[in-house]
């Protein structure tokens, strides 16, 4: 369709007789072989992990298995949203209006559309907040500032995406100081009031949590730089942008999966979660029938 509207213009420009302003042809951005090799690539990874995530969740008690589901969810969502934008499908385009300035005449409209690969924000909207759901049971975060980490992650995502599709620069960067701010709220749950909260835990969950939460960050920092230079200015192009967050992905989810649940499994009891997420509805909290009549 891109495609048409380019060659409708190059047309209409060619039976012009005196070019007056020659509006040059519509830019498309879009990927190349190395994009869609990549994101197969990915695709695979994020099988093999899903099914080495299960299969190790099935080896502990019901349990303890809390863990390894929500980091087995993390890489199927994943997978999901590979497999969307390897078959094209899960992406859009975003049109982009330049005015190039000309030399005694009217200025120029440079049309460029580029790809925006949506499907990753709709798998970032859910895999994000379990990978801060990882962190924050293995923290022992509260459940009120669990909740603010992940409202802020899904608030970041969300305007991270409105910020891809907008078409001018002024709100575009507006959208995306908005999903910068909401970062920090992340990272201040993060590295402040759960490091905080582990501190209370024994020594090796403590120094675990440090280590895979700072190597989080890290790698979480590195998300929006990187949009920066792609989705944002568009100096980046399309293949260097899939490559870019492929790294990133696999990093964050199987290896991040794979340190977790190996060291979890390793790891003391206060690793683990009790209550409900453990044992469900057990006895203790579950109305017997016949309870009011025992009074009386
Ligand atoms: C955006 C752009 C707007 C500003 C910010 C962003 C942050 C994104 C992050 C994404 C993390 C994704 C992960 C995926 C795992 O596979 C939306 C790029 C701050 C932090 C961990």
């Amino acid at each position: 369709m891109i495609d048409s509207i380019g060659d409708a213009m190059k047309k209409a420009t060619s039976t012009l007789p005196i070019p007056t302003v020659v509006p040059d042809a519509p830019e498309l951005q879009k990927s190349g072989d190395v994009g869609n090799r990549t994101l197969w690539v990915v695709f695979v990874i994020m099988v093999i992990s899903s099914i080495a995530f299960y299969a190790m969740a099935f080896r502990v008690p019901v349990q303890k298995r809390l863990f390894h589901i929500l980091t087995a969810f993390i890489t199927t969502f994943a997978a999901i949203s590979y497999f969307a934008m390897a078959v094209g499908d899960g992406i859009s385009h975003n049109k982009i209006v330049i005015k190039e300035k000309q030399k005694n005449f009217p200025d120029v409209d440079h049309i460029i559309y580029r790809e925006v690969y949506w499907a990753r924000y709709v798998d970032w909207s859910v895999t994000t907040p379990l990978l801060l759901l990882d962190l924050s049971l293995l923290a022992g975060l509260a459940g009120a500032n669990i909740l603010v980490a992940i409202v802020a992650d899904v608030i970041m995502i969300l305007t991270g995406l409105f910020a891809a599709f907008t078409v001018d620069s002024g709100p575009k960067w507006g959208w995306y100081a908005i999903a910068c701010i909401a970062y920090l709220v992340v990272v201040y749950q993060l590295a402040f009031n759960a490091r905080g909260v582990v501190k209370g835990k024994d020594s090796k969950t403590a120094t675990f949590f440090t280590a895979i939460a700072g190597f989080t960050l890290i790698l979480w920092t590195v998300y929006p730089v990187i949009w920066g230079v792609a989705d944002g200015s568009r100096k980046a192009d399309v293949d260097a942008e899939i490559v870019a967050y492929a790294v990133l992905d696999v990093l964050a989810k199987p290896v991040f999966g794979f340190w977790l649940l190996f060291t979890h499994d390793s790891l003391s009891s206060t690793g683990s979660i009790e209550g409900f997420w453990a044992n469900g509805f057990g006895k203790e909290g579950t109305l017997r029938v016949g309870d009011d009549d025992e009074g009386a």
